[in-house]
């Protein structure tokens, strides 16, 4: 091997917990040797969350990217062992249902494991009676056994991947109790401890639920909650005696009993029993003891026996063989919660070289890691990572009073059964648009996004729903719809809307350099005349889509763009030259999309400018009046309709609604909201980022390709894209051939019986009379059968042909 020329980064990581061994582990693989590992506890078992977790990985989730993580940390554990014991036990996992509802939930989450490629089955009562002979199984409707789930030994996971990092350089120190961050000109530059100070080129902190401590010293908000969590051993059960190697602790299934927020273990002739039924327990972690100091370790706080009461009561409805025992020992183990359930990664824009993994389940803690490390040293991850991106959070979600609220409900929530649209109900409302009074008026159903109440669809438009004829939808699939959905679909199609885009990101790009910063930032072509908007993608390196753009050229030096998410500002900022400025826009802004055949009608009288298709053309931008509203207009329609995308500052927009608003009385026009909006872009085969498309993806696999001008100059991610082959897999638009039919995303696809892929988003499309479904799956021709498999149940589908809605564009270019 020859030596590197330069010698690798230092890295300190704070916490030595597996999140922390983890990521020198993988750090130190990379060739990224100069690692050092601080925790104030002692090694190995410092006494952080991993010090006392029972461990139990279970890999389905609606997430992708948490199912990922878990599999690659099922993967990884698999392989390493310390001192003959393996760091995974691969008992399997088995989910129960005890309720109709919840057993309809397992046929979901059998679902979600058919689109991530996880092993499964759904199983009968007689079946979860023999992979858990201990059960009641009179009180059981079916369970979702795992087979390749288990447990890992965290501690002992901990030890190997220290062990592996040590020998390529790294070193673990603990009793280091980390007081400080030093920086210098927005960079960090060492980690300061009560026996001395450490250089760094990167810091990550990995310090568990003491997140917000070390955030602190840093500058850097950390949005975790910590909260305790109960834990309790039965005492010795004769059932299990000599069942058991103590060794390995556990040969059954880890289980969950999610309808009573419990899950259970084995531990040789105990059984481990965690309750997420209790209480929410929030722990200040800035007041947890130190390790000499705390009774048992800082994350172990006493166990309170009242909280346990009920959920023991339960223990012994499901497992009779628990009647005559008892609870031995239990704790309130503390762990972090976030506002969305997700971990925080990234490094901070603010102080560079400082990077968070926090809120990490010890099953997702190696890919996690993997993530990171990635990160760190190629650039970016190869997992899509936009969920846990620290980003992710708005202004408004960073605040105590908010993580504290949020945390505590997902901590409530953590096995419920949530519909994909089912808002947080705390804290309501939070960010409103200027024309929320009016649709309150119009009867507003509203869910959250962002923080935002965004209307999905507006009771006042009742009347019209009531001549349509609609089938009848599941209950799962009717929850959080209407059919007033359809009408307002049908009022877009045929006369005009008023859609409020107000939560739609907007970003204002200025300076002499903006022009050629932008292109080469971005994928199509953006030197063109002032009053240009042009649809295009931002890439990773790797040629992954980050996101799409529409970007207006207002002025020579004065961009708009329309944007999907806080991470595009962050990725745009993070390569700014001097010579440019980037200003979110978004909260001092309002916008409108007026949409419909009638939308010229209704804003030609109130100006005097030309709206017509000569006037003003396709993807055209100009300044102008509406009545007394001075306003951006962009033709422009994400619903695929005539019309405008009208912007201007939040003081006037109530004046701007309400202009539109009786200008349209007499077109017929409604407000329409988000379900209607859905189905009308995929109608039109626009794709959502995030949900359709991520950096996993490239333009051409995503069916983007389009907004690609390889021949403009160079632009990041050129160079991956010229390298990149035939795609193996695309973004595909399924039609479901029941008119009946509907599926809600994250559903598997089957090409002949096997799973081949997933759906990203998918709606009714009212104009069709069919689903539309968007699926990443093998390149196949027009016309293939597949089936998507809804709630257990085989829906067929056929590959159709894009776009599925006006082809020629009749309706938008005229
Ligand atoms: P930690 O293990 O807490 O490590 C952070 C480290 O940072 C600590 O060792 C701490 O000493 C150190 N540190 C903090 N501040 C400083 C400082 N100023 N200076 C130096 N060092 C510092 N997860 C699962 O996946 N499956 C389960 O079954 C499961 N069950 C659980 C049951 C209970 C009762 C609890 C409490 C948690 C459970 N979890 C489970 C969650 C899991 O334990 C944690 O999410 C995970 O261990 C977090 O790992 P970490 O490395 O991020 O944090
Ligand atoms: N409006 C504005 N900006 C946006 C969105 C928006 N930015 C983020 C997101 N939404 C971007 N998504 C799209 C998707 C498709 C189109 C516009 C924004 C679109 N595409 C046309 C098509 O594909 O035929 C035109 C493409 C072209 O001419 O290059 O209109 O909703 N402001």
């Amino acid at each position: 091997m020859t030596a590197p020329l330069t010698p690798p980064p230092r890295v300190v990581v704070i916490g030595a917990g597996i999140v922390g061994c983890s990521l020198a582990d993988e750090l130190t693989a990379r060739g990224w040797t100069d690692v050092t590992v601080l925790d104030q506890g002692p090694l190995p078992a410092p006494g952080g969350s991993t010090s006392h977790a029972p461990g139990l990985v279970f890999r389905t989730s609606p997430s992708k990217t948490l199912s990922d993580f878990a599999g690659y940390t099922i993967e990884k554990f698999r392989s390493l062992e310390v001192d003959g014991l393996p760091c995974f036990n691969p008992v399997g996992g088995l989910e129960l249902a005890t309720t109709e509802e919840r057993w309809a939930e397992l046929h979901r989450r059998a679902g979600y494991a058919a689109s991530w490629g996880i092993r499964g089955e759904l199983v009968s009562a007689e079946r979860c009676k023999e992979l858990w002979p201990l059960l009641d199984a009179r009180k059981v409707l079916g369970g979702f056994h795992t087979p390749d789930d288990g447990l890992a030994r965290a501690v002992l996971a901990c030890r190997a991947q220290m062990a592996r990092a040590e020998e390529r350089g790294a070193r673990f120190l603990g009793r280091h109790t980390v007081t400080g961050i030093e920086r210098d000109g927005g960079r960090v530059t060492a980690v300061v401890t009560d026996r001395g100070t450490f250089p760094a080129d990167h810091v990550v902190s990995a310090a568990g639920f003491w997140g917000p401590v070390i955030g602190r010293m840093a500058g850097v908000d950390v949005p975790l909650l910590p909260l305790a969590h109960q834990y309790a051993r039965t005492g010795p059960l004769p059932e299990l005696e000599g069942v058991n190697d103590p060794r390995t602790e556990a040969s059954r299934p880890i289980l969950r009993f999610q309808d009573r927020d419990l899950y259970f273990r084995e531990h040789t002739d105990r059984i481990g029993i965690g309750s997420y039924a209790h209480r929410p327990l929030p722990v200040d972690p800035f007041t947890v003891p130190v390790y000499d100091e705390a009774p048992v370790m800082p994350s172990s706080y006493p166990f309170t026996p009242e909280d346990f009461a009920p959920s023991w009561e339960d223990c012994r409805w499901l497992l009779p063989a628990l009647a005559d025992g008892d609870i031995e020992h239990g704790f309130n183990g503390v762990f972090s919660f976030t506002p969305d359930g997700m971990p925080v990664l990234g490094e901070s824009r603010a102080l560079r070289g400082f990077w968070l993994a926090e809120a990490v389940w010890v099953t997702h803690s190696a890919g996690v890691a993997r993530a990171v490390a990635e990160w760190m040293v190629d650039g970016r991850p190869a997992t899509d990572v936009h969920g846990c991106d620290l980003t992710r959070f708005e202004d408004a979600q960073r605040s105590p009073a908010y993580v504290a609220e949020r945390a505590a409900q997902q901590f409530v929530e953590v096995y419920d059964v949530l519909h994909p649209l089912q808002p947080m109900e705390r804290p309501r409302p939070l960010r409103v648009s200027p024309f929320h009074a009016r649709q309150q008026e119009l009867g507003a159903y509203f869910l959250e996004g962002g923080g935002w109440e965004r209307p999905h669809w507006y009771e006042a438009n009742a009347p019209l729903a009531e001549e349509l004829e609609l089938p009848e939808r599941d209950a799962w699939s009717a929850r959080h719809w209407s059919p007033i959905a359809a009408a307002e679909a049908r009022a877009t199609r045929e006369k005009v809307a008023l859609y409020d885009m107000t939560p739609l990101r907007r970003l204002e790009v200025t300076g002499p350099g903006a022009l050629a910063y932008l292109q080469r930032m971005t994928t199509n072509n953006l030197a063109k005349k002032p009053g240009a908007v042009t649809y295009t993608l931002l890439l990773d390196e790797s040629g992954g889509v980050r996101s799409d753009l529409t970007v207006a050229r207002l002025a020579p030096d004065r961009f708009q763009i329309g944007a999907n998410s806080r991470a595009d500002e962050d990725w745009l900022l993070r390569h700014t030259p001097d010579d440019v400025r980037i200003r979110d826009i978004t909260s001092g802004t309002c916008c409108i999309g007026v949409w419909g055949p009638l939308a010229r009608d209704l804003v030609q009288p109130l100006t005097r400018d030309d709206f017509s298709h000569q006037g003003f053309g396709y993807f055209r931008a100009r300044e102008t009046y509406l009545g007394h509203v001075p306003v951006t207009a962009m033709r422009l329609s994400y619903v695929g309709e005539l019309g405008w995308e009208l912007y201007t500052s939040a003081d006037l927009g109530l004046r701007l609604w309400d202009t539109l608003w009786e200008a349209g009385q007499e077109l017929g026009v409604v407000a329409a909201g988000r379900s209607a909006f859905n189905s009308l872009r995929l109608e039109k085969g626009y794709r959502s980022w995030g949900h359709d498309m991520t950096a996993e993806h490239t333009p051409y696999e995503a069916g983007l390709g389009f907004a690609v001008r390889m021949d403009k100059g160079d632009f990041r991610g050129r160079a991956a894209l010229e390298r990149a082959g035939e795609p193996r897999r695309r973004l595909t638009a399924l039609l479901l051939d029941d008119p009946a039919a509907v599926v809600l995303g994250k559903e598997p696809v089957f090409l002949d019986g096997a799973s081949a892929g997933y759906v990203t988003s998918a709606s009714y499309g009212y104009t069709l009379g069919r689903c539309v479904a968007y699926a990443w799956l093998p390149p196949l021709a027009a016309g293939t059968q597949v089936h998507v498999e809804y709630i257990g149940e085989k829906v067929p589908a056929t590959v159709a042909e894009e776009p599925l809605f006006d082809p020629q564009m009749h309706r938008i270019r005229r």
